[in-house]
């Protein structure tokens, strides 16, 4: 029986007000696709005296047209006044929008600016014969309709719109979201449900997603879209398809979203029936030609192209000893001709290294292939280069390759959606990431580079540059959680602007989405601001990357998935020490892909940022750092904080009760329980994996020891049988209890004696929620059934670190459960299809209300 997304059916026997509750703890959130959802919402009560309530098109371009319709949307929302898109000036003031030589038409004696950078614009507010006039003026209509949208946003953000004058363009011109989707219909790292895009082999029918998407995408500077999955692209290539493609690009351009689609270099032979697919046989050469414009013919406006090649085995040139320049070159002169570009990802490596071979590094492999090639790549290829040198880490350096090429476009390659950041079911805000990454100075040439100029192209005079987000949205809420949306908005804003700050955006994001009330401002400001450390904080440390499932989910702890095997995610860590030696000295040598003065800093692990430690040197875990603690010691001690700190989430969250729209502050409520949950599930796997393993106690004493918690397999079981878990630093003492789904066998049960003091307590069970199957669960205190749920959330896989899930009892008014010495406390887990009921401990622990209660009781 499949699971239902959402997991509404926790039964509170007690709370019957709950009952209606939806919690939303993991699998994609079942949101309607609206047309307001994200930041789009137009509403609230926002100064209407600066705009006028008349707005006109100068010119009559599509974009033009759709910039009126928004305005009039968006100031009507969020003013609460009607406004008339008008055909004709006015006698009581107008907002009007078009190109700045339109502009310079229609009122002449204006001062207009002489020149604005391509999509750029102009925003103005003025009088024209004693009425207030409101100009949107675009250097084009692309940037007549980003100035719409900029207003809207200046509104909605509560600006001060009475001398309103500016001007503003993007500083890059590739900015464009690459979206995983397969023909079938599934997003690969997608979170958000099915794909907007395809279903069942085609194109869908039903494109209205695609054009609110392009809404969403238009509204932050976004200005193409790559539809379909990077890797397994052959199947776009076909002549049907590309008629489907040309609908999508349909259902886009009015928004002046550009259609990009990914292409399989092998499509010559997958998809020509051609012999070869050798880039320089002049055969597929000319294939490639006839293809690129059998599209053009059906989409005039393609953006372009991706490629991967040579990567996780999708085919390459290397098959026929050709370059990465040789294989994006043919495609180049082939979309040339059309204003096309090649976005050829830097993204190649072996990933069949040998573990053994202490040189083997795949954080070198984009730089030693790409570098030499440097100067080779054709004036409309960008070589597209993933933020750091392995895989959308959560920590990781920013990639040397950024300062190694000066005669190449390039743009960043940054994940919109949560691969390895708790895929949406965390609450992660990654602008701080990102702009961690894009000012980052690699001091190429001993001078100042940060890496946003040289995406710019402005530091080494490139005409091409960008960023590129791979999101991933479908149609269960676009990205499956409305919090994660703030990453979306963030990526779009920061490719207009890498200047602007992480903190400025998400108080944009959250006064368009969530309230303009300063308290409701400051306090999800808070939260996204500190989302990423803290996620860093319970999963990894001081740069061994994320402890995931590096071979399948990505998603739970796995700490030893990432060792000894050929996909080089390595963090080589034994019972002496842990880290990757990559330094130039007696390492890998990648520390010295950098230029010089950032090379030096990683060189030593003395002047190695405390964050990237382990990402360059292989150290022991007495080591100290500069606080003085042991590299051990720290482990210990950052993931109990990590955990704290997930929870600390919750409880900002929770004073914002009443403050904010009910549906999404239940909806998030239950994600971040959920989200502290799962931090103690990495926390704990961490601590108990190095604690083992180096055999080092924690000074703190936490480390091994978990008062107040009883193991289901120390309980008095019946029909539970115990079993080690893999891996077994996933599960507490690494062993769970299972029910036996022998036919008579309906439930299992465990049972404890309570033995602690009497008082009230939360009590907290942590199972195991498979994917298939609904198994229910029932907490009883001396044969009184208090509380039962249902396991019916959709994780990504049946890992047992991936569906670790934890449900706390907080008793009927939320002050805790009453316990006494000598209660009976009992699980009854019923299993459903292929999920047994597992069950892995109960934890008693302090209930945080009434612990406050007795503390302001007085003597
Ligand atoms: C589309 C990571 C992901 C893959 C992805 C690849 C890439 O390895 O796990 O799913 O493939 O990156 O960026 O090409």
């Amino acid at each position: 029986m499949a699971k239902k997304r959402i997991a509404a059916r926790r039964i509170f026997d007690f709370l019957p007000a709950f009952l209606l509750v939806s919690l939303f703890v993991a699998g994609s959130a079942a949101h309607a696709q609206t047309e307001d959802q994200a930041w789009l919402r137009y509403t609230g009560a926002h100064e209407r005296t600066s705009i006028p309530a008349s707005v006109r098109a100068l010119g009559n371009s599509v974009l033009e047209q759709s910039a009126v319709r928004e305005l009039q949307r968006g100031i009507a929302g969020t003013t609460g006044t009607t406004v008339m898109a008008a055909a004709n000036a006015t006698n009581a003031g107008e907002a009007v929008v078009g190109t700045l030589d339109e502009v310079r038409a229609a009122f002449p004696s204006l001062q207009v600016p002489a020149h604005i950078a391509a999509h750029g614009f102009w925003l103005k507010r003025t009088l024209w014969h004693g009425h207030p006039l409101v100009i949107v003026a675009g250097s084009n209509e692309h940037g007549a309709l980003f100035g719409a949208f900029d207003l809207l946003r200046r509104i909605a953000t509560d600006a001060d719109l009475t001398h309103l004058d500016a001007i503003e363009a993007p500083a890059m011109p590739i900015r464009w979201v690459d979206e995983w989707d397969n023909v079938d219909g599934t997003i690969t790292r997608g979170y958000g449900g099915r794909s907007i895009f395809f279903e069942g082999g085609k194109v869908r029918d039903n494109l209205t997603d695609v054009t609110t998407y392009a809404r969403l995408l238009a509204s932050v500077g976004v200005n193409g879209c790559n539809v379909n999955n990077v890797n397994d692209a052959a199947p776009f290539l076909e002549p049907g398809m590309i008629k489907g493609l040309a609908r999508i690009a349909d259902a886009m351009r009015p928004w002046g979203v550009r259609l990009a689609i990914s292409v399989d270099i092998a499509s010559p032979q997958k998809v020509g029936g051609l012999k070869t697919f050798d880039p320089l046989d002049p055969d597929v050469k000319a294939w490639w030609a006839a293809k690129i414009d059998e599209i053009y013919q059906q989409i005039p406006d393609l953006a372009g192209v991706t490629v991967k090649a040579d990567s996780e085995g999708q085919p390459g040139p290397a098959s026929y000893g050709r370059s990465p320049a040789d294989a994006a070159n043919v495609l180049a002169s082939a979309l040339a001709p059309h204003g096309g570009v090649v976005l050829y990802r830097a993204f190649v490596y072996n990933n069949h290294l040998d573990y053994n071979d202490m040189k083997a590094d795949r954080a070198r492999a984009a730089y030693d292939i790409f570098q030499p090639l440097d100067g080779h790549f054709a004036p409309n290829v960008i070589v597209q280069i993933k933020y750091g040198p392995i895989d959308f880490q959560a920590e990781e350096p920013v990639s040397p390759l950024f300062a190694g090429l000066h005669q190449t476009n390039e743009a960043m390659e940054l994940q919109i959606t949560q691969e390895y950041l708790g895929q949406q079911r965390h609450l992660v805000y990654l602008a701080p990431l990102w702009k961690e990454k894009l000012d980052f100075d690699l001091r190429a040439e001993d001078r100042s580079t940060p890496v946003k100029k040289i995406i710019e192209g402005k530091t080494f005079s490139q005409p091409l540059g960008g960023m590129i987000g791979v999101s991933c949205v479908g149609r269960d809420g676009w990205l499956g959680a409305p919090m994660a949306m703030a990453n979306l908005y963030a990526f779009g804003r920061l490719a207009w602007n890498p200047n602007l700050s992480a903190e400025q955006i998400a108080a944009e994001w959250t006064k368009q989405t969530i309230g303009t009330k300063p308290e409701v401002v400051a306090t999800v400001d808070k939260m996204l601001m500190q989302s990423w450390q803290t996620y860093v904080h319970y999963t990894g440390f001081l740069g061994t990357q994320t402890l995931t499932d590096i071979t399948g989910s990505h998603y739970g702890p796995n700490i030893e998935a990432s060792e000894r095997n050929g996909w080089g995610q390595w963090h080589r860590d034994d019972a002496k020490g842990i880290g990757m030696d990559r330094t130039v000295a007696t390492g890998t040598g990648f520390a010295g892909q950098y230029p010089p003065e950032v090379a030096k800093m990683y060189e030593s692990a003395a002047t190695t940022p405390h964050r990237q430690l382990l990402f360059f040197h292989h150290l022991p875990w007495t080591y100290k750092l500069h606080s003085g603690k042991t590299i051990i010691q720290y482990v210990y001690d950052i993931h109990y904080q990590g955990a704290a700190e997930a929870a600390q989430l919750g409880d900002e969250w929770a004073t914002l009760k009443g403050k904010i729209d009910p549906q999404l502050y239940e909806d998030e409520r239950a994600r971040l329980e959920y989200q502290a949950g799962h931090a103690i599930v990495w926390r704990d796997a961490i601590v108990q994996y190095f604690l083992k393993e180096t055999g080092i106690p924690d000074a703190l004493g936490r480390a091994g020891h978990y008062p107040g918690r009883l193991e289901a397999e120390d309980a008095r079981l019946t029909g539970y049988k115990i079993v080690d878990i893999k891996p077994w630093e996933d599960a507490s003492g690494g062993k769970i209890v299972v029910c036996d789904q022998s036919p008579a066998q309906k439930t299992c049960t465990a049972e404890w004696t309570y033995t602690g003091k009497p008082g009230r307590f939360n009590i907290a069970v942590q199972y195991l929620d498979l994917r298939d199957g609904v198994a229910h669960f029932t907490l009883g205190i001396n044969g009184t059934e208090i509380v039962s749920w249902a396991a019916d959330a959709l994780f990504p896989s049946n890992l047992a670190g991936d569906t670790s899930t934890r449900f706390t009892a907080r008793g009927p008014d939320g002050r805790g459960i009453e316990l006494k010495p000598g209660d009976v406390l009992r699980v009854e887990g019923a299993p459903d299809a292929s999920d047994p009921a597992e069950l892995d401990y109960i934890q008693i622990e302090r209930n945080a209300a009434s612990a406050a209660k007795s503390a302001t009781k007085g003597p």
